[in-house]
């Protein structure tokens, strides 16, 4: 029989998925649930002992953006620090050999150092990607959560809210069991066709399959909130898919589209004018660049959104005076991490704007991040994108269940630290299927070329 998370919680803490401990007073080894209470009392010489870095490959259906079509694998990192007082932390944070040959190279000095004093690590990364200091950040401060007690949203202040809300995040794409895909020498598992199939979505390229699709994913997960990635079909069928999915919703929930910058200013405009015939919730990122884009808002008086133009702090002076957003979608990747994020709702409300979050693959540890983000920011009120529901199954690299979505929202989880651990047995088979597909870098375009020869991701 197959628990969702909330049974699998229940039978962790009776003890079947528990964690062995010594009983000091009787000397024997007792079980008991992943719980808060049992910081050590001196965390004064809190010191990392052992660093373990994983990468990973993570099963994806073939979804389509203007960067192409997702191949067989997401790459992610998985960290886990070792300490002194025998608690272990764990983290995730963006994939790609780059990223892991950087956190490679800080496990030499990481060791010794005290994970309470996590902000003078990022000097020493400063040249670095910045999702190798997140990475360490985030293991950090779950390791902090796990030595006292705490979640890691009651250490940063919060939480503001207990559940998060998540719009659904719909791709055009290919069918899971589409021959080209199963012919990539990337994929190693044994994925096959019909319903040995990654997923059971099928092909989604026109305006009624994406409405079915948008239909679905409400029913299943309550989304009240829908973004259509864009930039993949002509930008009038887009707007027609837009326009499907409205319908069927009965013209009463709120729709975003997000070309990733792939529209001329004219085609931005033209489409611009149409969608406010929309309950648009917000339009992402149609153009490149902030003058682009500020001129888009400022001739179609729509509300704007961006996690293209303005993705680091040094971004925000020129957005000051140039005015391209009205929200801003957060990635603690890219903006120095979740405590950072939370000055952004600060910047946020002195210069009008609200907060969302964006979305890239990613697993379970970063989904509690994420939702952790949720908890922390108050301005983070626009419900934000996730890719968590395109991870099949079983395929996630935590214990037990994929995290629930119900209603839209997501909860913030119970225990200690970021709230979720490690599968170790799901997490050896990952890495085992990194070192084996070969992939070491995201390149949509290769499997877009393959699927539609002749793909360029030209302007339209
Ligand atoms: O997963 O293909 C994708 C998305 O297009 C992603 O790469 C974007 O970074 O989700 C992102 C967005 O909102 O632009
Ligand atoms: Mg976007």
């Amino acid at each position: 029989m197959q628990l969702n998370r909330r049974q699998w919680l229940r039978s962790a803490s009776a003890g079947a998925l528990g964690i062995v401990t010594r009983d000091a007073s009787a000397g024997q080894p007792r079980t008991q649930p992943p719980s808060p209470t049992n910081a050590p009392r001196d965390l004064r010489n809190l010191k990392i002992t052992a660093v373990r870095i994983t990468p990973i490959a993570l099963p994806d259906p073939p979804i389509l953006a203007a960067s192409g079509a997702h191949g067989p694998y997401f790459l992610r990192n998985i960290l886990e620090f070792e300490t002194n007082a025998g608690i272990t932390g764990i983290g995730e944070t963006r994939g790609g050999e780059s990223i892991t040959k950087a956190l490679e190279s800080a496990r030499t000095w990481l060791i010794g150092e005290n994970p309470f004093a996590y902000r003078k690590f990022q000097a020493r990364l400063a040249r670095a990607p910045s999702a190798v200091y997140t990475g360490i950040e985030l293991t950090c401060l779950d390791l902090i959560g796990r030595a006292t007690g705490r979640r890691v949203c009651e250490l940063l202040g919060g939480p503001v809210r207990e559940r998060v809300e998540f719009s659904s995040y719909l791709f055009y794409r290919y069918a899971a069991d589409n021959p080209i895909v199963l012919e990539d020498p990337a994929v190693v598992d044994a994925r096959g066709r019909g319903d040995k199939a990654l997923d059971q979505w099928g092909e989604v390229r026109t305006p009624e399959a994406m409405a079915e699709m948008a239909w679905k994913f409400k029913q299943k997960w309550g989304f009240r909130f829908h973004k259509l990635k864009g930039g993949v079909l002509p930008p009038d069928v887009e707007f027609e898919t837009l326009r499907a999915m409205n319908a069927r919703f009965g013209g009463r929930e709120p729709l975003r589209i997000d070309p990733n910058a792939r529209w001329s200013i004219p085609t931005a405009l033209r489409i611009g004018a149409q969608l406010h015939e929309l309950p648009l919730d917000y339009y992402e990122d149609p153009v490149a660049g902030q003058k682009a884009m500020a001129e888009v808002r400022q001739k179609t008086g729509l509300k704007m959104s961006t996690n293209m133009c303005v993705t680091r702090f040094d971004h925000i002076p020129e957005a000051v005076v140039v005015k391209p957003i009205d929200i801003l979608l957060v990635d603690h990747h890219s903006f120095s991490g979740i405590p950072a994020c939370q000055s952004l709702g600060l910047i946020g409300d002195a210069l009008g704007w609200n907060l969302s979050q964006h979305s890239n693959n990613h697993a379970g540890i970063t989904m509690a991040a994420m939702i952790t983000m949720g908890a922390v920011i108050p301005q983070l009120t626009y419900a934000s994108d996730t890719h968590y529901p395109w991870l099949p199954d079983g395929a996630d690299i935590i214990a037990g269940p994929n995290l629930p979505i119900k209603d839209g929202h997501m909860d913030v989880p119970r225990g200690a630290g970021l709230g979720v651990e490690l599968d170790r047995g799901k997490l050896l088979v990952a890495q085992d299927r990194y070192v084996r597909s070969g992939m070491r870098n995201r390149n949509d375009a290769d499997l877009m070329r393959r699927l539609e020869p002749g793909w360029k991701n030209t302007l339209f």
